[in-house]
């Protein structure tokens, strides 16, 4: 049965501020770091049941708020092969953190171990890290005492990235299987990542210039470049891990995609010709970057990388002969830039899915090899079991055939299979850009983005935008996507849509169309639309 008493003491310790509620979303729960506290020692008690659930096997939990600003926070459960939470739990995990008093809980509780079906004789593990929020040590000590209550074996990691947590759950739960991901430990992905970038690498490239976002990627970046100093040299910038107020400000991934812009911090930093790139808060989305010769600023986003990194993946699987077997394909979403869909389903199968990574996640899983990333940069790329043991017992006929799996294999090493992550998709980028022989601006030249953009808008009531189509369009407010549909027919290669977000109180809009101006217009109509 439940340990009512620690729960029922501990949770007395952690009461939930009144008038607020609480969402497990996209990203977990996310909101102002301070009033989180009763929501992670409620998580505690949610991952210790998840454990149980897979008789012992270990949870994963994750404090961060990513690129959100430095005063929000947030908490995010990962499943044991160190893949985002299933979607029938974020249920449980929206009603534990909304029960109102002790009691409450309690009987959430219970109804969860019954519909859940758990058997609570079974041991629970959770291995959990944060990222460098100020807000983030006492959330880590309310989810501990969560953890404490349900009696659950604890593996703090301390502070890391995101997708390291992942990557960790994912090697502690395959050890001594045939599965074995890596050393479940810090030096054993960055080992992994080391290696098999070492495998793809002939000649060392110019140093990249890195923007770390002033987060936990500075860190991570630093023991990374101990690694690959010797083939990449990473010049680190925003390392400021420990200064007030610095977090995601004014540089990070997010920063540059949704300004389009060089982070000031990197003025006069990143010369003429150099490529250069940032992560975000917690190192899961990476942007590239460059200055061309006339100081032009040229932005790199997920799209550009999927573009780059697809096409070659799919030269690879030519130049080992299997192209009849191994299927690679690419998953987006709505955000992608029509450009980018454009040059891709010229090359390969894509599809379009909902915002949310465990969406691009899913549909990924699908192909032999699943390309998948977000505009803002968070993205993958997913070798199905299947093809890693095609491409390990595969006969080559040719020493071209020989290297194209080798290096197929090494790139399986090389991604992160579990998230989106920055450091990895970076090495990634380097491999391709080496092995293409491109400059940054070359990259760029894949295709040019249609001029677009996003804007958000603050609406009383975003629960009433109901969407289809992979979000791309409303069937609820129903005159709202009349008039949409109305106004894009105006603008030259229009295309815009209207979503909820999942993550803010407001409402997103996306437009594109050929012309700048256009655009700008067409978002602004859109917003008088929208309210
Ligand atoms: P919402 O707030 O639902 O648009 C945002 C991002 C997503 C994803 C999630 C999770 C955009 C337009 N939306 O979702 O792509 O990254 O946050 O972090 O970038
Ligand atoms: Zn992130």
């Amino acid at each position: 049965s439940l340990p009512l008493d620690a729960i029922v003491h501990l949770s007395d310790l952690h009461p939930k501020p009144e008038g607020k509620t609480f969402g497990y979303g996209t990203a977990g729960f996310r909101t102002t770091g301070n009033i989180l506290g009763s929501v992670l020692f409620r998580v505690g008690l949610l991952a210790s049941l998840r454990s149980k659930k897979f008789d012992g096997k270990t949870i994963g939990v994750m404090v961060t708020a990513s690129h959100n600003p430095e005063g929000d926070n947030g908490v995010k459960l990962v499943d044991p092969r160190g893949e985002m939470l299933e979607t029938s739990w974020e249920t449980y995990a929206t009603s534990l953190a909304n029960a109102a008093t002790t009691s409450k809980l309690v009987d959430e509780l219970r109804h969860i171990v019954a519909v859940a079906k758990i058997d609570l004789s079974k041991p629970s593990r959770v291995l959990y890290a944060r990222d460098t929020r100020p807000s983030g040590a006492a959330l880590v000590q309310c989810l501990e005492d969560g953890l404490r209550a349900m009696g659950a074996q604890r593996r703090n990691e301390g502070v890391t990235t995101t997708p390291i947590l992942h990557y960790l759950v994912r090697c502690v739960n395959t050890k001594g299987t045939r599965d074995e991901y890596g050393d479940d430990n810090e030096e054993g992905y960055y080992d992994k990542l080391s290696n098999a970038f070492k495998k793809l690498m002939a000649k060392p490239p110019p140093p990249l210039i890195m923007d770390c976002a002033n987060g936990v990627g500075a860190i991570a970046a630093q023991k990374l470049n101990e690694h690959i100093g010797s083939i990449l040299q990473l010049k680190l910038y925003n390392i400021a891990t420990t200064t007030s107020g610095v977090l995601n400000n004014g540089c990070g991934a997010d920063y540059v995609k949704t300004t389009q812009r060089l982070p000031p911090s990197l003025h006069g930093v990143l010369k003429p010709g150099e490529r250069g790139c940032s992560l975000d808060g917690d190192a899961d989305r990476l942007m590239y970057f460059y200055l061309d010769e006339e100081n032009n600023f040229g932005m790199l986003d997920g799209d550009k990388i999927a573009a780059l990194v697809s096409s070659f993946i799919v030269d690879l699987v030519k130049n080992a002969g299997l192209d009849k077997q191994i299927e690679v394909g690419v998953v987006q979403t709505a955000y992608a830039n029509g450009s980018s869909t454009r040059y891709l389903e010229k090359r390969v199968p894509v599809r379009c899915v909902p915002t949310g990574v465990k969406h691009l996640h899913h549909a990924a899983e699908h192909f032999s090899i699943g390309v998948y990333f977000e505009a803002n940069g968070h993205g993958t790329v997913l070798f199905s079991p299947s093809t890693l043991d095609l491409l390990r017992t595969h006969e080559p006929s040719t020493p071209a055939q020989e290297t194209a799996i080798k290096q197929l294999l090494a790139l399986s090493e090389l991604i992160n299979q579990t998230v989106g992550d920055a450091l990895s998709d970076m090495l990634l980028v380097e491999v391709v850009l080496a092995h293409r022989a491109f400059t940054a601006v070359e990259w760029d030249s894949l295709y040019t983005d249609l001029p677009n953009r996003l804007v958000k808008v603050v609406v009383p009531s975003r629960q009433k935008f109901i969407t289809t189509d992979a979000e791309r369009r409303l069937v609820e407010p129903k005159e709202v996507q009349a008039r949409i549909d109305a106004l894009v027919r105006k603008y030259d290669g229009g295309r815009a849509f209207v979503r909820p977000s999942g993550t803010e109180d407001v409402v997103r809009i996306y437009a594109e169309a050929t012309l700048r101006p256009q655009v700008d217009e067409l978002a602004s109509r859109l917003s008088g639309v929208v309210y």
